[in-house]
Formats: structure tokens, C-alpha cells, sequence
């Protein structure tokens, strides 16, 4: 058996050549992903702007490309993990990306994520976007939980979806190129709206003789014991009833907001987090949704 094979784990012992990856960018996310795909014997070629940090993926087996144009030249699947999309213009601007198989692993907005697939295909390229669900020690540890948003082009997705699900798990979101980044945002803008309230809960207690740490299992097991609230939630925008199932109704809820904001300042700590969350819930209280559940706020954000 070769260096770039393996055993299959079947009656047929005939050995399956690894897919080769081209990678470019070796940040912290891009060297993750390099690592995970040298673990297990994919073949690949590396660049990144800054030539010192493929140093150490060479003693790991990675070849180091001169330059973008010639990563891209080594292998069909050119898998992209760079800073921002800006940065992906810049490392590909002017190289021939005819027959290649674009991965796109930056962060972008979908308007982004769709140009760039626009413009990858204008190049000779099939394209798929992806949104990274993991931070890098997550990477090549299946045990994580971490996993990858991928959208646009099927066919690319489900002919490399082995060699993508080895740094991370595979989630096919769509063909619109924009679906992956979508799906990235939201999920990491609900995780920001958790830390705000997670940094409140904190800032309520910072001045008073209680253990950060005796608080934050208490907060862990709230945060869990809400989050599926999520459920009935896409069910009511489902079926357009904001009254279905309501377990804790607007009008009390709203009532409740001064208990909140009065507590903050007796803190002395700044409602700055909390207030805009409660002005929207008083907006649609004052529209008559008394007896829905907070739901729809989000029509209210919906411009
Ligand atoms: N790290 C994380 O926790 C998150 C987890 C979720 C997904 N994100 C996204 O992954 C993309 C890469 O993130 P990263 O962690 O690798 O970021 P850095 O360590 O800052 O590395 C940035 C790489 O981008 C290269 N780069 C920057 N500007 C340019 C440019 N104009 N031309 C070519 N390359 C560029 C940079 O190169 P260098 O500074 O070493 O020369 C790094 O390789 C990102 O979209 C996250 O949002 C990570």
C-alpha cells in the first residue's frame, strides 16, 4: 500500500486512492483543515500568502506551491479558506480556473457567496460555498460535533462529500450558492444574541460576592433547557399562528420587562443589551398580540 492509499474496510481489499486537495490559506481554520486531511493520507498542496506558515504542514507530508495559480494547477478540487471574500478576489484574480472544483470555506454574506459562484463559473469552474459550523479544534474530530454548510453546485458536493466530511460533518443546504453563508449567519447571529444575554447575566452579578463560576453551570443548563423554544417558534411562522402553543404569553412577558430593566440598574449595569429586545416586544404588544408568544418580533425585524 502506497503512502496515498488505504485498506477498504470490505470484502474487496482493493486499495482506494485518497482524492487530492489544493488548499489555499493557512490561517487557523486553513492549517485545521490541512491537518485533518493529511491524518489521513489525502494528498495535498498548500499555499498561502504568507510562505512561512506552510513550514510546518511540510513535515506532515503537504507540498507547498509557489503561488496561488500553480496550487490551483495541481489538483481539481481547490478547496479556498481565506480571511474574507475580499481576499479570495485577491488570491484568485487572474489564475485559470478552467475545470477546477471550487470550495469556497470563507466566511461571506450570500450576496457574496453568489457572486463569487457567478464568477468562478465565468471562470470554468463548478462551485460550491461553504459555511464552517466548528472553530478549529473542532476540525478532524468527529466526536465535536462540528460540521460544514455546504450550498450550491449538487454535483460537486456529492462527488467530493467523502473527502469534505473528513475535517468535518457535511450538511448540503441547497443550489442557491447563497444558502450555505445564510444558514452560517444565522446560526452564528442567534449565538451572538446568547452571548449578549449570557454577558448581562454576568454583569448583574459582577459587583456582588457571587462565583462567576457557581453561575455559569446554572446559565448553561437555562440556555439548553430554552433553546428548543426554537421548535414551536418555526411552527407558529409555519402556520402563521403566533397563539399556538403559547406556554408564557406577550402581555405578561412585556409586564415583566420593568422587573428586568429596574434590576439592571439597581446593578448598575447598563440595559443596553436587553432594551432593544424589549422595545420590539412592547411595539407588537401595542399592535394587540397580547395573547401570542414573542414570535412576532419577527416580523417586526422582517423589512
Ligand atoms: N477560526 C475560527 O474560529 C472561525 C471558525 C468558523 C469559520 N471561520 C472562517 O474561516 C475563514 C478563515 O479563518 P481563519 O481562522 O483561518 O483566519 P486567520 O487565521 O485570520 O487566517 C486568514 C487567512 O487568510 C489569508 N489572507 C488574508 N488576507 C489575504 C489576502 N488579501 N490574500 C490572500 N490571503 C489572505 C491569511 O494569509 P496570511 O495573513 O497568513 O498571509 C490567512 O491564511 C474566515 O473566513 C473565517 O471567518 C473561522
Amino acid at each position: 500500500m502506497t503512502q496515498n492509499t488505504v485498506e477498504q474496510n470490505t470484502v474487496d481489499k482493493t486499495p482506494v486512492e485518497k482524492t487530492p486537495v489544493t488548499l489555499l490559506g493557512l490561517g487557523a481554520m486553513g492549517t485545521a483543515l490541512a491537518r485533518a486531511w493529511l491524518a489521513v493520507g489525502h494528498p495535498l498542496t498548500v499555499w498561502n500568502r504568507t510562505p512561512s506558515r506552510a513550514a510546518a504542514l511540510v513535515a506532515e507530508g503537504a507540498n507547498v506551491a509557489a503561488s496561488a495559480a500553480a496550487a490551483v494547477a495541481a489538483n481539481p478540487l481547490v478547496v479556498v479558506c481565506l480571511l474574507d471574500d475580499a481576499s479570495v478576489g485577491e488570491a484568485l484574480t487572474g489564475i485559470d480556473l478552467t475545470g477546477r472544483d471550487l470550495v469556497n470555506l470563507t466566511t461571506s454574506t450570500p450576496a457574496q457567496a453568489r457572486a463569487r459562484a457567478e464568477w468562478a463559473r465565468a471562470q470554468g469552474a463548478r462551485c460550491l460555498d461553504g459555511g464552517i459550523m466548528a472553530v478549529p479544534p473542532m476540525i478532524g474530530v468527529p466526536e465535536s460535533g462540528g460540521y460544514v454548510f455546504y450550498s450550491g453546485a449538487q454535483e460537486v458536493f456529492e462527488q467530493y462529500q467523502s473527502t469534505l466530511g473528513v475535517p468535518a460533518g457535511t450538511t448540503y443546504v441547497g443550489q442557491d450558492a447563497g444558502f450555505a453563508a445564510l444558514h452560517d449567519v444565522a446560526l452564528l447571529s442567534a449565538m451572538y444574541g446568547m452571548f449578549a444575554g449570557a454577558a448581562h447575566a454576568f454583569a448583574l452579578i459582577r459587583k456582588e460576592d457571587i462565583d462567576p463560576a457557581s453561575l455559569a453551570p446554572l446559565l448553561a443548563d437555562w440556555l439548553v433547557a430554552m433553546a428548543p423554544a426554537v421548535h414551536r417558534t418555526a411552527d407558529q411562522l409555519r402556520g402563521g399562528d403566533y397563539t399556538k402553543g403559547v406556554v408564557s404569553n406577550l402581555a405578561m412577558q412585556v409586564a415583566g420587562t420593568p422587573t428586568f430593566l429596574s434590576t439592571a440598574e439597581e446593578q448598575g449595569v447598563s440595559p443596553e443589551l436587553l432594551s432593544p429586545y424589549f422595545e420590539l416586544m412592547r411595539r407588537r404588544l401595542a399592535e394587540g398580540s397580547g395573547e401570542e408568544d414573542l414570535t412576532g418580533v419577527i416580523d417586526l425585524l422582517v423589512r
